[in-house]
């Protein structure tokens, strides 16, 4: 058994390797150069590269775009079929986070992506790791390394419990550069079913308040509430930021009979709402 695991990826590498000219180009071609490498994941036959925009991983929304190196051939693979599972270890107990499935990217040979989202920060006795499962031509293959997520300097996610009973987990996607303008604003809802398992939250409603609390509390023209899109699984509206600063992004979540599940409203004596996002630019 043990040498059929030895053989068996040899000559799979040597079937791979002389298929085709666009293989051979491989080493040559770089669909990462405007990302940065956050960690390499080393096994025994492959070196699995993790980029971000930042080079890092952060509490909260990581866009993750990775792609799987043979050690033997030095050469990207191209056919992967790739799964990850990111866990945190806690002094009590062991849990999961929202992510997506990791698909490969469309029309690019060797990068493959997907998101994780970070509840929790990593602390001094707890943290983070990530196991990557693959399979090349059939073979499985499964990397784990440490990983870590130190703690966002802002609020960009949420984990509450709904009036209905259940834990919510709210994240910040977009905008990723805000700018003084009407900006898309993206967010992602999952619902904590287990340690193991966060759903999408889909036909949802969040409604949007943006204020200044510098300023007054001053709000903003133009606002559009946050609606789910089946596209990109995630709720789309209009952020208007009138000016640079710090701003809090006042939420109430409604479910799909228009119930009120979390927040309230900004008026009179209540200054912010209880569910809400954090942005400084
Ligand atoms: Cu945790």
């Amino acid at each position: 058994m043990k040498l059929l695991k030895y053989i068996l990826p040899l000559l799979v590498i040597l079937t791979f390797t002389s298929c085709s000219d666009d293989d051979d180009n491989m080493e040559s071609i770089n669909e990462v150069v405007a990302l940065m490498l956050v960690q390499e994941f080393t096994n025994e036959t492959h070196i699995v590269e993790l980029y971000t925009q930042s080079g890092d991983f952060t509490q909260g929304y990581n866009n993750i775009t990775l792609r799987i190196r043979d050690k033997v051939s030095n050469q990207f693979i191209q056919n992967a079929s790739i799964t990850w599972t990111p866990m945190m270890h806690m002094t009590s107990r062991m849990h999961s986070c929202p992510n997506s499935d990791v698909i490969k990217v469309t029309e690019r040979e060797t990068i493959y992506t997907g998101y994780i989202i970070f509840q929790m920060p990593e602390n001094s006795n707890e943290g983070w790791d990530l196991t990557i499962n693959y399979m090349v031509d059939n073979l499985e293959y499964s990397v784990i390394s440490d990983i870590s997520v130190p703690m966002s300097d802002r609020q960009v996610v949420s984990v509450f419990m709904g009036a209905d009973d259940v834990k919510y987990i709210l994240a910040l996607v977009g905008p990723e550069s805000p700018e003084v303008a009407v900006n898309d604003m993206i967010v992602g809802l999952y619902k904590m079913e287990s340690m193991m398992s966060f759903p999408l939250v889909e036909d949802f409603m969040i409604k949007l308040d943006p204020r200044m609390p510098s300023m007054s509390s001053h709000t903003s023209p133009n606002n559009e509430d946050l609606f789910y899109n089946d596209v990109s699984e995630m709720y789309n509206g209009k952020l208007s930021l009138t000016m640079t600063g710090y701003w809090k992004l006042n939420l109430m979540l409604y479910n799909a009979n228009n119930e009120l599940l979390k927040g309230e409203e900004v008026s009179g004596t209540i200054e912010s709402s209880s569910l809400y996002l954090e942005l400084e630019f």
